[in-house]
């Protein structure tokens, strides 16, 4: 009885310090936060809600943009001698990753990828990097039904339609992304010899806009035009360049995947444009979710699970506000 009580004692005094040595810890913890292209509203956003889990958790959030190889490698040593003990990148060039992993390596930083998973000098994803990522071949998919829906309450004739695949083919998400896409505009009888690709150089609004105004310029036979990509800005951009050609907004469909402010200023014009919807993903699980995972590593040794896919929700003009609440992203 005496020893059961003593025992009871000791334990409950070690699991007082094991929280008190945790709370003392987290004021010192230190995570940094790095993506590659921080003017985009997807990830101020993600930066934001990572912020949110700084603030609750008591952290330091380092946040640093790396637009290209350089500046990313340089961002990591950077983040080594400011004591950050790990962080979270969504990497401008995912074949870069051998070179991250050795890079975090030789800081003594602990390393989780968000977006864009990080490949080995064969193309496969470098599985010992935790990652979170969207559920990207049925997020494509959801675009690709989105828009046949559309094609349909349209009646459109498909003979007379044509599809500009706004890609980007050296990132493994945005190959799945687009496929999904096609997959089910031909599942929904859509014509694979009117599928046009639009490579883009860079992920933003302006490279889509130059990649698929030169496939305009070459279709001139085609009536009506659908349009999807890897994000809302290769949508955006698409859909700018049909007006920059003076197609009208009733001819174009345009579904784009993220949901962040470019998706809704679109939304917000009192005139609707062919940018007709966007499946939400949600910045919140992907910024304040992996800053958390990030803090759980590095303050108590619990390492994230080894990949988390998000999923996705369509939402248009009419409907998303409501999506956005019911995400907890208002
Ligand atoms: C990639 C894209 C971003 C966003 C993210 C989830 O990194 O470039 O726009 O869609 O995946």
């Amino acid at each position: 009885m005496n020893f059961l009580k003593k025992a009871l004692t000791v334990s409950a005094i070690a699991a007082a310090s094991i929280v008190s040595m945790n709370a003392a810890y987290a004021e010192e913890v230190k995570i940094g936060f790095i993506v590659k292209q921080p003017e985009e509203p997807w990830f101020q956003e993600e930066w934001k809600f990572a912020d949110k889990a700084a603030a609750e958790m008591g952290f330091t959030l380092v946040k640093i943009g790396a637009v290209d190889g350089e500046k990313l490698m340089s961002a990591i040593d950077n983040l080594g001698v400011q004591g950050v003990q790990g962080f979270i990148v969504c990497t401008p060039d995912v074949k870069l990753g051998p070179g991250m992993v050795a890079k975090a390596a030789a800081n003594g930083m602990k390393m989780m990828t968000v977006d864009d998973r990080l490949v080995d000098a064969s193309g496969e994803a470098i599985e010992s990097v935790p990652h979170m990522g969207i559920s990207a071949a049925k997020i494509g998919e959801a675009v690709g039904q989105a828009i046949s829906d559309e094609v349909k309450a349209r009646g459109w004739d498909l003979a007379e339609v044509g599809a500009i695949r706004v890609s980007y083919d050296q990132l493994p998400t945005a190959v799945d992304r687009v496929e999904g896409a096609i997959t089910a505009l031909k599942a929904n009888g859509f014509p694979e010899a009117n599928i046009f690709d639009a490579p883009q150089v860079k992920t933003d609004t302006e490279a889509a806009l130059n990649a698929a105004t030169t496939v305009l310029n070459s279709h001139p036979e085609i009536k009506h035009w659908v349009a999807f990509g890897l994000n809302d800005e290769a949508v955006l951009g698409a859909v700018r360049a049909t007006e920059s050609v003076g197609i009208a907004a009733d001819n174009v469909i345009g579904v784009g995947i993220g949901g962040s402010d470019s998706a809704i200023s679109e939304f917000q014009k009192p005139d609707p444009t062919g940018f007709i919807g966007s499946v939400i993903i949600s910045p919140k699980r992907h910024g304040y979710e992996t800053a958390m995972n990030m803090f759980e590593w590095v303050a108590n040794g619990k390492e994230p699970e080894s990949l988390i896919l998000t999923s996705g929700s369509l939402a248009t003009r009419e409907t998303y506000v409501d999506v956005r609440k019911d995400l907890g992203i208002e």
